[in-house]
Parts: structure tokens; C-alpha cells; sequence
């Protein structure tokens, strides 16, 4: 039961940026788990297109992405019957919330974000305030729709920690207002590891082209970027924080596969990581074939895609209008 819209279904929200072409990392830990989710609960998924011009972005780009984006839910399998799926710019209450909710954040909480702190290493010529107030935005986009829970990898877990905070904060100067929200988290693939350096995670926005699969890859590319993968010098596949290059493989095998450690580690038994290599390959390129050739189908049908988003945005922004017009009324904006 969601206690502030008193329906029987838990909600969820979650999105994704749609910066570049999405990779198994987004994948295995978000998108995939969705799937799975919209029998249960109550879900949005949002294509963040606001969060993405924290990192300059090539217009046309941007624009493509997020048809992609779209069209790469719908062929993983999500149902607009069932979710409400659309873009955030189509909903103008996420930046309206955004605004009231930066009032109540502090500097410090923002200054502690990891995510800050890795964006601006990595884009030092444009440390904006966006980059800077994005979580604020992720709360807004949480809290709008009093979502109870948040499916997000491990590297999102601060930002639905800090949502929380200023959720709490808000309610208790002014009364019940928001869900509290907890993130959700897969038992696997919370976190999957650029392929060239295996302590740092997969993004999508990876200058090494090798560090990443992704979901549009072919086959022959993605079992010739498993095969580079970065390993270490023994040739035992054993999960353990001494292999983190063969740890992020038996991850991604698991994932596919179902397997567990246990089980691959005795697959591989005497086999060198050439096999595991390919196996992993195969494994993750027969998972994504199905959702590639219905994407495909999907980019072509435009207007199907628009008309996705702009049912979904009507829903969205019906809700989102409901929280907001409360919060206004609490802070004391006048309202005609
Ligand atoms: N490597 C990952 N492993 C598991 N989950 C991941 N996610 C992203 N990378 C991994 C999850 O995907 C969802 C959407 O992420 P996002 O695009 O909104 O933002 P991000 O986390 O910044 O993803 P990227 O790929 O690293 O994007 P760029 O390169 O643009 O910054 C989230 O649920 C995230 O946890």
C-alpha cells in the first residue's frame, strides 16, 4: 500500500540519462530488474532528459539518445499498458519541485556527493551548478510521485539516501508530505565494472570504447570486448576482491545466465579465461539479441514512440501536479 496515494500497489520510479548509448551496466542494473517489477508495482520510468545537460551534450545527440532511450525500455520489455513511461521535460513540475526543493538541501550535503566529486574530476572545464544540484532534481523526481521505492545501481544509493533527508526534512517542518523512499537493489549487477579498468564502474559516457558493452553492440563486437578484458595473471575463475577484472565477468555471466559463482567457478575448472572470455561473450550477446531486433523495429515507428511519452507524460504530470500544488500550498506560495 502506498500510504500518500492510498493505492494497493507500492510505487517506483526510476530513469536513466539518456547521454550516449546505453551500456549492460544500465542494463543489468537498472532497465532489466524494471521488467520484472511492472506486474507488482505501481511504476514511472523516466528518461532524465534534464539530468543530462549537467554534462555538455550535442543537441541532435541528445535528442537521439532519447528516443533510444525510449525505445530501448519498451524493447526490454516494458509495457506502456502497465508503466507509465515518458520524458522528463515533458513534465515541467520535476523543475517547479526542483527549485522549492534546493531551498532545503544544504551546501554541505551536496559537496559530500560522490557522484559530484567524479563528474567534476572528469569534466573540470564545466563544473556548473547543475552538476553540482543534480541530486536535488533526482529528489524532486522521486518525490513527486511518492514513489516508495527506487530501482537504482549502487552508484545512485547516496543520491535516494539524501533524497530521503530532504524528504524528512520537509515533513517535519511542515507536516506529512512525501513518501520516504528506500532504494531497491538487485541481489547482482548492482554495480558492473568498466571491462578496462575493473575497479572503476561501466558508464556510458567511457572515452575507451573497450571498457563498455553495449546493449546496441553486435555480437561480434561484444565477444571481441570480452575478450580484452582486463583480468590478472592466474587463469582460476574464483570471485574474490583479490580478481576484480574476473569478479565483474562471473557478475556479468551471473546475471545472464542465472548461475552462481559456485556453479561458474566449477564450469570453468581447468579452463583458461579464453573460455570464460567467450563464454561471457555469448552469454550477454544471446540476451541482448531479442531486445536489439525489437528496438530496431521500435526506431522505426516514430510517432508510436511519441505517442508513448505524450500518454505517459499526461499521466506523470497529472500526479506530479498533485504533489506539487500540496507543496506550494505548504510553503505558502499563493494559489489561485
Ligand atoms: N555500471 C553500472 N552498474 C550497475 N548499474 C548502473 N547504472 C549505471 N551504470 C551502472 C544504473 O543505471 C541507471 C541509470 O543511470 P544514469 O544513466 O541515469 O546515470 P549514471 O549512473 O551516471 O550512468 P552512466 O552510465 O555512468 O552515465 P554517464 O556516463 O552519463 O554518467 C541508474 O539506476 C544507475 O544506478
Amino acid at each position: 500500500m502506498n500510504q500518500a496515494t492510498n493505492t494497493p500497489k507500492k510505487r517506483i520510479f526510476s530513469g536513466v540519462q539518456p547521454t550516449g548509448n546505453l551500456t549492460i551496466g544500465n542494463y543489468l542494473g537498472a532497465i532489466k530488474n524494471w521488467t520484472a517489477l511492472q506486474e507488482d508495482y505501481d511504476c514511472l520510468y523516466c528518461v532524465v532528459n534534464q539530468h543530462a545537460i549537467t554534462v555538455r551534450q550535442d543537441p541532435a545527440n541528445l535528442r537521439k539518445s532519447t528516443y533510444e532511450t525510449l525505445a530501448l525500455y519498451l524493447a526490454a520489455g516494458l509495457d506502456p499498458e502497465k508503466n507509465t513511461l515518458f520524458i522528463q521535460s515533458h513534465v515541467s513540475a520535476h523543475a517547479e519541485l526542483a527549485w522549492v526543493l534546493n531551498c532545503y538541501t544544504m551546501f554541505g550535503e551536496l559537496s559530500r556527493m560522490t557522484q559530484f566529486k567524479d563528474k567534476s574530476a572528469k569534466n573540470a572545464d564545466n563544473i556548473n551548478a547543475g552538476l553540482f544540484t543534480y541530486p536535488v532534481l533526482m529528489a524532486a523526481d522521486i518525490l513527486l510521485y511518492q514513489a516508495d521505492l527506487v530501482p537504482v545501481g549502487i552508484d545512485q544509493k547516496q543520491h535516494v539516501e539524501l533524497t530521503r533527508d530532504i524528504a524528512v526534512r520537509f515533513n517535519s517542518i511542515y507536516s506529512d508530505t512525501f513518501t520516504i523512499p528506500e532504494p531497491y537493489m538487485p541481489k547482482t549487477g548492482t554495480k558492473i565494472m568498466s571491462l578496462q579498468e575493473p575497479t572503476k564502474k561501466m558508464s556510458k559516457s567511457d572515452a575507451n570504447e573497450n571498457a563498455t558493452v553495449r546493449i546496441l553492440d553486435d555480437k561480434d563486437t561484444i565477444i571481441r570486448k570480452f575478450n580484452l578484458a582486463f583480468t590478472d595473471s592466474d587463469t582460476v575463475v574464483r570471485y574474490g576482491e583479490d580478481k576484480p577484472g574476473v569478479s565483474n565477468l562471473m557478475s556479468i555471466y551471473s546475471c545472464f545466465t542465472g548461475k552462481s559463482f559456485e556453479e561458474i567457478t566449477k564450469d570453468f575448472e581447468g579452463k583458461g579465461y579464453g573460455d570464460f572470455k567467450l563464454a561471457v561473450g555469448e552469454a550477454c550477446a544471446d540476451a541482448l539479441a531479442p531486445v536489439q531486433s525489437r528496438f530496431k523495429e521500435l526506431m522505426k515507428d516514430k510517432a508510436y514512440l511519441e505517442a508513448v511519452a505524450k500518454n505517459g507524460a499526461e499521466t506523470a504530470s497529472y500526479l506530479a501536479r498533485k504533489t506539487l500544488s500540496k507543496v506550494y500550498r505548504k510553503v505558502g506560495f499563493v494559489q489561485f
